[in-house]
């Protein structure tokens, strides 16, 4: 009976939260528009960012910090849209590891919104010094992150 009603709660969790994954995409085909518009605006923000890390672009407090709360923001966005069930299919480079390996995918994701959330933080700061370290945590997360979730 005990054990009923953990298999029983364990369909539950199962089902409320795939239930929820599909719940926010009326199709899967928004699922794979919405990540990639959200990664679409990171990049853009991040190259801004970069630019100045890389002394191509002047640094300017203000234009980085807003830059930077605007990945930490969107960073926050994308993975919900990556777990939905059969979206490693389509108009997208989502790689089925995702599908395979949730568990190391939900890392991946929570560790760049750590690393984002820093980058703000120390763009707020305005030491540039510390601004280029976290920028360069921050890249590393997305390009391991890619070579792990994303197909070539
Ligand atoms: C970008 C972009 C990526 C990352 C990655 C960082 O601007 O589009 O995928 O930076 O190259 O390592």
């Amino acid at each position: 009976m005990k054990k009923f009603a953990t298999v029983t709660a364990l369909i539950l969790v199962v089902v409320l939260v795939v239930g929820a994954a599909y719940a926010q995409f009326a199709k899967p085909e928004e699922a794979i528009k919405y990540r990639k518009a959200v990664m679409l605006l990171i990049a853009q923000h991040f190259k801004r960012m970069g630019a100045v890390v890389q002394g191509k672009a002047p640094y300017e407090k203000e234009a980085f910090s807003s830059n930077a709360a605007a990945v930490q923001m969107l960073a926050t966005l994308p993975w919900e849209a990556c777990m939905v069930p059969g979206t490693d299919k389509g108009d997208t480079t989502l790689s089925p590891a995702v599908f395979q390996q949730p568990a190391e995918f939900k890392k991946a994701a929570e560790s760049f919104e750590a690393d984002t959330a820093m980058l703000a933080g120390a763009a707020k700061d305005g030491d540039l010094d510390t601004i280029k370290a976290q920028f360069g945590q921050v890249a590393k997360n997305c390009k391991s992150c890619h070579t792990s979730f994303r197909q070539k």
